[in-house]
C-alpha cells in the first residue's frame, strides 16, 4: 500500500540541448511518457550548488529519477542505461526488441558498440585536454581521434548498407537508432573529417531517424538547430 505505483511517480530528466540527455529524452516521448525536463547547465550549477552532485556525483548530464531521489526513488544515470530503463519500462513501445529475440541480441550489440566505441572516442575529441598534461598535444589527439571516428562512422555506412532500414536488421526503429542519431549529431557538430552527413548510406538514415516524431519533438523542445 504505501508503495506509490510505477507509474504515478514523477519522472524527471536532467538535461542540456543536444548533449547525452538527447537519446534518453528522444525515448521517453517515443514511449508516451510523461515527465518534466530540468534545463541543468553544468558549467552555472556546478559551482552553485552540491544538489545536483548527490544525484550524479560525475557531474554529467544526463540524470533521469523517478519519484523522490529523498524518499528511495530511482535516480539513475549514463545515458544508455536511461534509455534502456525507459524501454524496460514501456514494453508496449518498439524501443527495444521483443525480449530474447535476436534482434533484441543485436540491439544491446549496437547499443554497447555505440557507448564504448564512437561515443568515448567523440568525448575524447571533444575534451582532449583532459587527457594528456601537455597543451601541445592536444591536437595529436584529435587528430588521431578524428581517423578513428572516421573509420567508425564507415563501419556504421557499411551495417546500413545491406537495404536495411533501421539499425537493427528487421526491426522497427528504436532506441539504438536514437542513440547512433545522437552521436552523429555530435560528430557534425565538431566538424569531424568524414562527417556523418556525407556517407552515402549513413546520411540518408540519419535524415531518416531526425524526421521522427520523437526526435523531431525533442530538438524542438530542446531548441537547436538540427544536426540533419
Ligand atoms: N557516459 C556518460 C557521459 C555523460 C557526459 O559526459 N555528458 C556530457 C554532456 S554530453 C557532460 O555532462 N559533460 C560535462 C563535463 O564533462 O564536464 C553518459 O553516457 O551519460
Amino acid at each position: 500500500m504505501g508503495q506509490t505505483a510505477m507509474s504515478e511517480k514523477q519522472k524527471r530528466l536532467h538535461y542540456w540541448p543536444d548533449t547525452a540527455s538527447l537519446a534518453p529524452h528522444m525515448c521517453l516521448i517515443e514511449a508516451g511518457a510523461s515527465f518534466e525536463l530540468v534545463k541543468t547547465d553544468l558549467k552555472a550549477y556546478k559551482f552553485l550548488t552540491a544538489e545536483y552532485r548527490t544525484l550524479n556525483p560525475h557531474m554529467r548530464i544526463p540524470t533521469y529519477t523517478e519519484g523522490n531521489p529523498d524518499e528511495g526513488g530511482l535516480v539513475l544515470y549514463e545515458a544508455a542505461a536511461i534509455c534502456l530503463h525507459v524501454a524496460d519500462t514501456h514494453s508496449n513501445s518498439s524501443l527495444m526488441p521483443e525480449l530474447g529475440s535476436d534482434a533484441r541480441a543485436l540491439a544491446y550489440k549496437y547499443m554497447i558498440y555505440l557507448t564504448n566505441t564512437l561515443q568515448a572516442e567523440l568525448m575524447v575529441f571533444n575534451y582532449a585536454k583532459r587527457h594528456c598534461d601537455d597543451e601541445s598535444a592536444i591536437p595529436s589527439i584529435r587528430a588521431a581521434g578524428d581517423q578513428r571516428i572516421g573509420k567508425m562512422l564507415e563501419f556504421l555506412d557499411r551495417e546500413l548498407g545491406d537495404g536495411r532500414t533501421w539499425l537493427v536488421p528487421g526491426a522497427a526503429h528504436g532506441a539504438v537508432d536514437y542513440y547512433l542519431l545522437m552521436l552523429a549529431g555530435w560528430a557534425e557538430y565538431f566538424k569531424v573529417s568524414t562527417l556523418p552527413s556525407t556517407l552515402s548510406v549513413l546520411g540518408p538514415y540519419l535524415k531518416r531517424c531526425q524526421d521522427l516524431p520523437a526526435a523531431r519533438t525533442a530538438i524542438e523542445a530542446e531548441g537547436f538547430e538540427p544536426n540533419f
